[in-house]
């Protein structure tokens, strides 16, 4: 079963939306298998951004990631990586559509709630920088047979 890393923002958690950021994975029918608060350090958020390097937002991307917690998760479910960041929406926010996380809450490109990753390749190396492999539980759903 593939799997995805996605991380409520400092904006997000400031907002009070983990809650409601959970709920609408959880509801879909997708399985939450690691999550926990984390303050994340400049080493830290130049590794997860590593793409970004170079480029103009940069600085304030990494000032911006390490300003207050996150919440960092790790989903399992079929095509999730899609799935997630269909359900995110797009990174520009006028271009978020509502029904998506950031069409429906996000004002600013810069203030934009959510990171999902963008591959599974992505996924995995995201995933070994927040958490420890024996933190990624394996457990079964009885739900999961009727989504
Ligand atoms: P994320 O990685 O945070 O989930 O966002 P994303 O895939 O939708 O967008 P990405 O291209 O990976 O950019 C990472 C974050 O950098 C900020 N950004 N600013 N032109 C800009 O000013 C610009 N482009 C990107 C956004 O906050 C974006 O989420
Ligand atoms: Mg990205």
């Amino acid at each position: 079963m593939e799997k995805t890393f996605l991380m409520v923002k400092p904006d997000g958690v400031q907002r009070g939306l983990i809650g409601e950021i959970v709920r609408r994975f959880e509801q879909k029918g997708l399985q939450l298998v690691a999550a926990k608060l984390v303050q994340v350090s400049r080493e830290q958020a130049e590794r997860h951004y590593a793409e970004h390097v170079g480029k103009p937002f940069f600085d304030n991307l990494i000032k911006f990631i390490t300003s207050g917690p996150v919440f960092a998760m790790v989903w399992q479910g079929d095509q999730v990586v899609a799935l997630s960041r269909a359900m995110i929406g797009k990174t520009n926010s006028l271009e978020a559509l509502p029904g998506t996380i950031r069409g429906d809450y996000a004002v600013h490109t810069n203030l934009n709630l959510i990171h999902g990753a963008d591959s599974s390749e992505s996924a995995e190396r995201e995933i070994a920088n927040f958490f420890r492999p024996e933190e990624l539980l394996d457990y079964s759903k009885a739900v999961q047979t009727w989504i």
